[in-house]
Parts: structure tokens; C-alpha cells; sequence
């Protein structure tokens, strides 16, 4: 039987390294990347790459009959930073998406969706420590509220059409690979980069903002994993966790390695968004759900992201 995956939104920061860890697992040719614009050259050229605009129904379903496609891994996504800058656009690339492969699946083309969803869901108003999976929700950043409404999108489709969707709550996802773009914990790369450059970065969040964060590797296994679970009886978009810090946390960490790391502080408009977020996530049902569970903290992230960018360490 053909079991053909399309990433869409290959080119992004988690679609790049989804798509060659899919390939790894189930063969380059059944693995097709997709994005709006090309990528990662090792994303191009060791499998199937279309260029395809997800806002565009008719384009997605010519991808997924000429590689007969059955599952979707959705990832392409406007962030919060520049979703507060251009919210409609936000709004339009984020719900068209979602409503194009969830109908895509609902007329039955495709069997199965995986479609992320954030902390970013949680706002001012829910609890900041031990975040749960069900509590206040009141979103404050455009972002959050797309994510938000696309959950509920994504319940009702699988309660009324039997849709099989399957979602999780990243936190901020740091790797070394492929940037982030216009996201608030972006900066928890960026540092990474700065320290390689110049041994110093000047972080956009203020020194005690303390945030979820995951590393690469424990998103994509949660990813697959989740998709590679027998069907689940209720939908729900799983918190998880893995390891919460601050700028001044992860700067000690790095300057275990590199004594003279330095680092400044010059908040901006991303602060405000970071504070209406939590800062431990209590991911209790994903745990007991489909056995989730983390691998990578702080210190093994810090080494496993300065040796991908080549330090010595
Ligand atoms: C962002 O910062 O916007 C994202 C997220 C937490 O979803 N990384």
C-alpha cells in the first residue's frame, strides 16, 4: 500500500530537520518536502521537493495526487513576533492552511494530519507555573489566538468528520540547523549564533524572562511519535515539556564552554508577548497518553547545539 508523507513547510526551521529524519525512517522517496520557497539544500536534493503555496487548495491536492499522498504534516506557519506586525496575514496564512488539509482530509484524499499548535495558546491569564493541558486560555498575541481557534477547527472536524489530526503544544525549539523566523523565543538560537560570531549577543528578552523550550531532536521524536500512535479516541493539542530557562540561565550554561561569553539585554516589543506566556508546562497527559517522554536539558542542549555549530567542546 502506498504511505506517501508530505511535510509542508519543509523549508522552515522544524520542517527541515522533520523531513530528513522521515526520510531517514521511512525512505527518501516517500517523504515529499514542500515549502513556498526552496530550501536546505540536503532537503532538496536527497528526495522529492515541491514548490507549493498552502493557501492554495488546488495546488495541495495536485502535489498530493501526483506522489499519492496520505499523511500531511503541516508546519508551515506564521510566528508571534511577525504575526503581531502583519496579524491579517498571520491570520490568513495560519487558518487557510489548516482548513485546506483538514478539508483535504475530510473529503478523505489524505488519512491522516499532523498539525502543531504552541504555548503560545496560553495567555496573561493562565497560570505561569506547571501550565496545564486544559485551563484559562485568553491569547493576547495573534499568533496565540490562530493557534487557539485552529485547535478548536481541528476538535470539530474530528468529532463531526472523523478527521484523524494529531497535535502538540511546542514550546520554543532550538537547533542548530535551520534558523528560526519571527518567533519570540527565537532568541535562545540566536545566542548561540552570537557566541560563535562574537562571543557576545544582546538579548531581546529581558535576563529572568523564563520560557519553555525544546530541544530539535525531542520535538521531532514527539512529532513522529505521536503520529505513529494508533488512532486516538478524542482529539486534544498535548502540552509538552521539556526544559524552561532564562536568557541569564542559558548564558551561564554556554559560558561553562566559553568563559568569555557576554551578554547584554535591550528588550523590545517581543518581552510583552514572552510574559503573556507560561514558564513550566505540565505535560502530564502526554506522558500517560503515548508515552511521551523528553531526552535533552539544558547543559546537553547547550553542548549538542555549539558542537553543531563547530565549537570545540
Ligand atoms: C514563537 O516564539 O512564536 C514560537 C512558539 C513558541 O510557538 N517559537
Amino acid at each position: 500500500m502506498n504511505n506517501n508523507i508530505l511535510v509542508i513547510g519543509a523549508s522552515g526551521q522544524i520542517g527541515t530537520e522533520l523531513t530528513l529524519k522521515l526520510r531517514q525512517i521511512y525512505g527518501n522517496q516517500k517523504v515529499v518536502a514542500s515549502d513556498i520557497r526552496n530550501g536546505n539544500y540536503e532537503v532538496m536534493e536527497s528526495g522529492p521537493f515541491e514548490i507549493l503555496d498552502v493557501t492554495n487548495k488546488d495546488d495541495i491536492l495536485k502535489v498530493i495526487q501526483k506522489h499519492k499522498i496520505t499523511q500531511v504534516y503541516l508546519m508551515a506557519a506564521m510566528l508571534s513576533a511577525i504575526a503581531e506586525k502583519k496579524p491579517k496575514n498571520a491570520w490568513e496564512l495560519n487558518m487557510n492552511s489548516l482548513f485546506n488539509v483538514l478539508d483535504l482530509a475530510r473529503e478523505k484524499v489524505i488519512d491522516k494530519v499532523f498539525w502543531p499548535s504552541s504555548i503560545a495558546v496560553f495567555g496573561p491569564s493562565s497560570p505561569k507555573q506547571d501550565t496545564p493541558q486544559l485551563t484559562v486560555m485568553n491569547p493576547s498575541t495573534v499568533y496565540g489566538i490562530s493557534k487557539l481557534a485552529g485547535e478548536s477547527w481541528c476538535a470539530y472536524y474530528h468529532d463531526k468528520f472523523g478527521v484523524d489530526v494529531r497535535s502538540v503544544r511546542y514550546p520554543g525549539i532550538i537547533s542548530y540547523k535551520t534558523n528560526p523566523g519571527g518567533g519570540t523565543t527565537d532568541y535562545a538560537v540566536e545566542i548561540f549564533h552570537g557566541a560563535k560570531a562574537h562571543k557576545s549577543y544582546t538579548s531581546f528578552l529581558s535576563e529572568n524572562t523564563v520560557l519553555p523550550m525544546m530541544y530539535m531532536d525531542d520535538a521531532i521524536n514527539a512529532t513522529i511519535k505521536i503520529m505513529q500512535h494508533e488512532k486516538f479516541e478524542r482529539y486534544t493539542s498535548y502540552n509538552l515539556a521539556a526544559v524552561s530557562f532564562s536568557p541569564k540561565e542559558i548564558s551561564e550554561a554556554i559560558k561553562k564552554h566559553i568563559p568569555d561569553f557576554t551578554i547584554n539585554y535591550k528588550t523590545d516589543d517581543r518581552q510583552g508577548i514572552a510574559e503573556s506566556w507560561p514558564q513550566t508546562i505540565d505535560d502530564k497527559q502526554a506522558r500517560k497518553d503515548w508515552n511521551w517522554e523528553h531526552k535533552v536539558d539544558l547543559d546537553e542542549l547547550v553542548r549538542e547545539m555549539l558542537q553543531g555549530l563547530h565549537f570545540a567542546v
